[in-house]
């Protein structure tokens, strides 16, 4: 029988006893492939983030359950924690740039967006799902970070302050649960092919492609292979801290290129 015009669409259904995992910004690029990874794993994912059409789609394809997110808004939160009453890992995933400016020319809307995304609004879902993450009796918390929480880089400052900001929390929180069940690690990769360049230029491809021109940067699901790795180590074992970077890539701006034509 021909097949080719026929289109399936089958739920995965997986064997979810590793219990609740929840990934913020889920809808593409690192997040949406944690979920993935998370998902053949055996947990049971819960994905948020604002573009809902797209964490449907994702949810559908790998049997996991959607819920509208936007982490700069405390009320939307607020009602994304209800509506996960169990959890034992989250992904604190969502983030991003916006702009490459020198300080001089700093944008605010620019740095506030940012500062609420990646600093606030990993406290708002962290906070949220503390109770849920300590009463599973195993939890942990395990946020993305970057490269640029660790070296600053003209035209970072608002990106860098922000995720060396995330980093500080995370430090803290550490210390703060320390005797409590809840690991907390944090992953810090470097230049990976996602919708990121896109976010932080505004939209532009072409300066958004030209960042990865001549190199092998990583891939989402490199990142991801990242996450599911640290949060299927035994429970006593706590990664802390990983940096990741792409063979092309030594530091946060040296990077090899392959001679272009
Ligand atoms: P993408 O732009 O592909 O994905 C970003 C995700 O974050 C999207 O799913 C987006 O969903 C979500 N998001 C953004 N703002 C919000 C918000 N207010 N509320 C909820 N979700 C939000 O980029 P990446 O996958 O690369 O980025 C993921 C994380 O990795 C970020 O924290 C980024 O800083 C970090 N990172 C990225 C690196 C890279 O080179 N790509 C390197 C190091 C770290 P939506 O718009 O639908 O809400
Ligand atoms: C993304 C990596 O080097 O653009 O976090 O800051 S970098």
């Amino acid at each position: 029988m021909q097949r080719d015009d026929v289109t399936t669409v089958t739920a995965v259904q997986h064997d979810t006893t590793q219990g609740t995992a929840v990934v913020t910004g889920a809808s593409s690029g690192i997040g949406a492939a944690t979920a993935r990874a998370l998902a053949a794993d055996g947990w049971d994912v819960v994905v948020g983030a604002r573009r809902v059409d797209r964490l449907d789609a994702l949810a559908a394809e790998i049997g996991a359950r959607a819920h509208p997110l936007d982490v700069t808004d405390p009320a939307s939160v607020d009602a994304f924690v209800r509506a996960v009453p169990e959890c034992r890992l989250l992904v604190n995933n969502a983030g991003g740039a916006l702009g490459l400016t020198a300080v001089a020319e700093a944008d605010e809307s620019q740095w506030r967006a940012m500062y609420e995304t990646n600093v606030l609004g990993v406290v708002r879902v962290t906070k949220g799902l503390l109770g849920a993450l300590e009463a599973s009796g195993d939890g942990q918390v395990v946020t993305i970070g970057s490269i640029a929480a660790h070296e600053a880089y003209p035209g970072g400052a608002g990106y860098n302050a922000a995720k060396f900001a995330v980093r500080a929390v995370m430090a803290v929180l550490r210390q703060e649960l320390l005797g409590r069940p809840i690991r907390v690690s944090e992953i810090d990769p470097g230049m990976v092919e996602t919708e990121f360049s896109l976010v932080r230029f505004g939209g532009d491809a072409e300066r958004a492609a030209a960042v990865y021109e001549g190199l092998t940067p990583l891939s989402a699901d490199d990142v991801a292979e990242c996450v599911r790795w640290v949060a299927s180590r035994p429970s006593h074992v706590n990664i802390d801290q990983m940096i990741v970077l792409a063979r092309d890539q030594a530091s946060a701006r040296l990077v090899h290129r392959s001679d272009l034509a």
